[in-house]
């Protein structure tokens, strides 16, 4: 089982700490191929061993060859809307982790869309619940 996970870089790190502790908890269910969403040393800024055509195309292979993508789209992200878009082009299995925020609502495109599996949580342990869930149902 390969898996796409999807998460804010250069829309923002706050849930950096998250997005690895959700890597982790997939890894149980099969290879994470991206893996650096987690990092805790990437930054807004981040690492320079890849140009941006670098990273485009290799996060383009990877969503082509994965067999399911899971994001997690509290943070609103430019390139994460990008590549479920994409995702579901290529008619991707799609799981979104949402968490509810005061005063904010996730894009109608992604709520509203019955190609998307979008789930709300609120704590950790509730988002390894809906992750345990769907791998195993
Ligand atoms: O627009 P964003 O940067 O928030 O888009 C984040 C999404 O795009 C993630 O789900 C990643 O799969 C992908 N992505 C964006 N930047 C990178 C990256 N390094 N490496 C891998 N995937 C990426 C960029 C580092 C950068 C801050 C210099």
């Amino acid at each position: 089982m390969k898996i796409y996970f999807a998460g804010s870089i250069r829309g923002g790190r706050d849930d950096r700490a998250l997005y690895l502790d959700l890597i982790q908890f997939l890894q149980q269910f099969g290879e994470v191929l991206t893996e650096h969403v987690g990092d805790q040393h990437l930054s807004v800024y981040g690492e320079d061993q890849l140009t941006d055509q670098g990273i485009y195309e290799r996060d383009m292979e990877w969503l082509r060859s994965c067999d399911v993508v899971v994001a997690e789209v509290t943070t609103p992200s430019l390139g994460v809307g990008y590549e479920l878009g994409k995702a579901e082009d290529l008619g991707k299995t799609i799981l979104c982790l949402y968490r509810k925020q005061p005063g904010k609502r996730l894009s109608a495109m992604l709520n509203g869309n019955s190609n998307v599996l979008n789930k709300t949580y609120q704590t950790r342990e509730e988002a390894f619940e809906i992750l345990s869930n769907f791998f195993k149902g």
